[in-house]
């Protein structure tokens, strides 16, 4: 039973070291010291250190560094995000397993997440670099009540949670690159891919991709992306739990989806500018079928980023990748 296994991880977690009585939490339970021993064995395969204390119970020593789902569950402090964890050692990707989940009616919230990717992808099928344990590779599938016009700017509640989340776990000010970029010293350290299923008037489900570098090393990324990417690690110097970043991303997240599902999108935008690296800046804007350029003003109430050109008009952009 998964709930009783994850309640008694829990009261190990609590504990904060200090014994907890195998006897008291078999009686809770109506179950036997045996099966609470066998839970015990299993949490030490999974990477746990725990010990045996002669007549007093179990204390935890250190839990592994991984984002599965007892990890995350231990920090959380949400409603529904997160309540629900599909953990993985390795996928070719979490979005369409996120997808297949949301279309299967996985409830709101539900996190899909793995130690690695071996065919990570950004937009357009871009390939994303995931290496195993370094990284949160991950999709959430939420259900808000938004229309599919509305379901783009979650890419911007997004941004805006995650550059939070950072703040609180490590200290370091982030900036958001429109649309979908986590800066850190000017180098890309998180991407967000948003999707989408929708009927034509109601959005079914959300799927919001993060893939953010936490633990790599300058060399765990490969050649091509060596001047372009950084990591947490890298800019603090500092290992970084990555299940407890998860949850704060979480935290903001549910909060900040339910001030856009209420509030619309202003209270959202002012947050993001707050956080933006391009406005007022001269930028190029490549889409697939144009490139322009002129000068960021800003975002619109629909999330375009908006630039105005050298003849005066603005123009909306609804995605492309920008070059500062
Ligand atoms: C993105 O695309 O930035 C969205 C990335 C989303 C990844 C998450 S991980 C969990 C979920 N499962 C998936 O398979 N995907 C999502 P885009 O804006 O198109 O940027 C892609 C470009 O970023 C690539 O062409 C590279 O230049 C660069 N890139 C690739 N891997 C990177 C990394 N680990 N860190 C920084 N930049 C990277």
């Amino acid at each position: 039973n998964t709930n009783v296994k994850n309640e008694l991880l829990k009261r190990l977690f609590e504990a904060e070291g200090q014994p907890v009585s195998g006897q008291e939490f078999a009686d809770e339970y109506g179950l036997s010291r045996t099966a609470i021993w066998k839970y015990i064995k299993e949490f030490e395969e999974e990477g746990y250190e725990i010990t045996s204390i002669r007549k007093r119970g179990y204390a935890l020593i250190t839990s592994p560094d991984r984002v599965n789902s007892a990890n995350i569950l231990n920090h959380l402090e949400t409603s529904a995000y997160g309540r629900s964890v599909d953990y993985y050692e390795s996928v070719e990707s979490t979005q369409p397993i996120a997808h297949d989940a949301a279309q299967a009616g996985v409830p709101d919230g539900t996190l899909i997440v793995a130690e690695e990717q071996t065919a990570g992808r950004g937009r357009l099928y871009r390939p994303w670099s995931s290496t195993a344990r370094k990284g949160i590779w991950m999709s959430l599938v939420i259900r808000p009540t938004l229309t599919p016009q509305q379901a783009p700017q979650m890419t911007l509640v997004a941004a805006v949670a995650i550059v939070r989340a950072i703040e609180e776990v490590t200290g370091i000010e982030a900036t958001i690159k429109w649309p979908n970029d986590i800066l850190i010293n000017g180098k890309k350290m998180t991407g967000i891919l948003t999707e989408l299923q929708a009927d034509p008037d109601r959005v079914k489900a959300i799927i919001i991709g993060i893939g953010m570098n936490v633990n790599q090393e300058e060399d765990d990324f490969p050649d091509e992306l060596q001047s372009i990417a950084t990591s947490l690690k890298i800019a603090t110097g500092q290992h970084i739990d990555r299940a407890k970043l998860i949850t704060s991303i979480l935290g903001y997240l549910e909060q900040y989806t339910k001030m856009y599902e209420k509030h619309g999108f202003g209270p959202i935008k002012l947050l993001w500018e707050g956080y933006s690296n391009t406005a007022g800046k001269r930028i190029r804007a490549v889409m697939l079928n144009e490139t322009i350029e002129g000068t960021a003003l800003g975002i619109s109430d629909e999330g375009l980023l908006e630039l105005q050109l050298d003849d005066g008009s603005v123009r909306g952009i609804y995605s492309a990748d920008i070059q500062i």
